[in-house]
């Protein structure tokens, strides 16, 4: 009978002792550095040399690792908290004699498909951590094999799953010598139901805003900026840019939508695009988050306003064109007052009453410097 007293507790611990093997033989590689299942996993590095090469996660392994606590908060306003560990971006650019501040993007890209570009700012300022373990633990075998963590910003940043690395030098963006409004064009381009939530909207491809009012589309555009009413800004590659739609109607119109890309990918509330020197720009989106202005009754968006946003600049002559194709030529100094607006039948509207009186341009469609 005593048997049995010494029995239950002794299985007792040994079912924790157990427990606790079992627990960490389910959580290989939870040290630094130390092998598990993921370590073959490939991430292909671009700008660092000559040619693209491959690194997998267990060369990323050798290297020294830092623990760092990361916070940033969810678009649902959420607080996502985390403490990442894995080498620092510098440390393993330190190997090619280089530092995150020597480039001036860098762009990571995941299994997924999701993609995004680090600008100089943030790499001139911020730690980033080539993450392979969060939390002590094992991350979720689709984040392998990197999770990327940039303590201090905002979690779009945080790439999970990458398997690309571009570091990208050099000022590629170009001077600004032409805007295309936005509204005027999407009337003259094909346009297709698009189906979000509740509604049925219009989509206009990229593609074809580009082809008919840029130019040529085949002109490898490394790099295309856009910019949302909120302040957010992001570059695209010209391939993901051109694969996408323009949502111009409904909910959070005008929206940067690409069916074939993560939904974190797309953005809401564009103001305006850089494609090359062209730039595309929704008045409609301006009035909501610009400074508005009166000229002769009519209320909108100073064209001084627009000029400083895309950053459009020099011209001492400009050309005005309608979307029937007829133009007129200003000069910088007859601009004085100008101003976009939407008149009564929602169409866009050039005014200035400066210098030599007033002009208009009716269904304003772009407005070019000449040289
Ligand atoms: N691979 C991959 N990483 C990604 C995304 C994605 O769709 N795929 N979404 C990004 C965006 S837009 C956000 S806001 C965060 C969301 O992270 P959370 O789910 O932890 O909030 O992950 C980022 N990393
Ligand atoms: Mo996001």
């Amino acid at each position: 009978m005593m048997n049995k007293n010494f029995t239950i507790p002794m299985l007792l611990s040994l079912l924790l002792l157990m427990s606790i093997t079992a627990c960490k033989s389910w959580k290989p590689g939870a040290a630094a550095g130390t092998p598990g299942p993921f370590d073959g996993e490939k991430i292909i590095v671009q700008g660092l040399r000559d040619r693209d090469f491959t690194i997998t996660l267990g060369d990323l392994k050798k290297l020294p690792a830092v623990t760092k606590h990361g916070e940033a908060t969810r678009a649902n306003g959420e607080t996502v908290s985390v403490d990442a560990t894995g080498p620092l971006l510098d440390t393993f650019l330190r190997q090619y004699g280089k530092s995150q501040k020597d480039f001036s993007r860098v762009r990571f890209t995941a299994k997924d498909r999701y993609s995004i570009a680090v600008p100089h700012e943030i790499l001139a300022n911020r730690q980033i951590i080539l993450s392979y373990i969060n939390d002590g633990e094992p991350m979720p075998e689709d984040w392998y094999p990197l999770h990327i963590i940039i303590p201090g910003e905002r979690s779009m940043y945080w790439v999970r799953g990458t398997v690309f690395m571009g570091f990208e030098t050099g000022d590629s963006r170009k001077s600004v010598n032409k805007v295309v409004f936005l509204e005027t064009a999407a009337g003259n381009l094909p346009q297709e139901d698009y189906r979000y939530f509740d509604s049925v909207d219009k989509v206009i491809k990229t593609r074809d805003l580009i082809t008919k009012y840029v130019g040529n589309d085949d002109k490898a555009v490394g790099s295309v900026f856009l910019k949302a009413g909120d302040g957010l800004q992001k570059n695209e590659t010209g391939a993901n840019f051109l694969s996408a739609y323009i949502k111009i109607s409904g909910k959070d119109a005008p929206k940067f939508i690409a069916p074939s890309l993560p939904t974190g990918m797309h953005i809401r509330d564009l103001l305006y695009v850089v494609y090359d020197q062209t730039a595309i720009f929704d008045c409609t989106e301006a009035i909501t988050c610009l400074p508005k202005q009166t000229v002769e009754n009519k209320e909108g968006i100073a064209l001084s306003q627009i000029f400083k946003q895309i950053g459009m600049t020099g011209g001492n002559n400009y050309r005005f064109t309608g979307a029937d194709g007829r133009s007129v030529e200003l000069a910088a100094d007859n601009l004085g007052n100008g101003l976009v607006y939407q008149n009564d039948g929602g169409f866009l509207t050039f005014i200035t009453s400066g210098g030599s009186g007033i002009n208009k341009v009716d269904n304003l469609l772009s407005i070019e410097v000449l040289k």
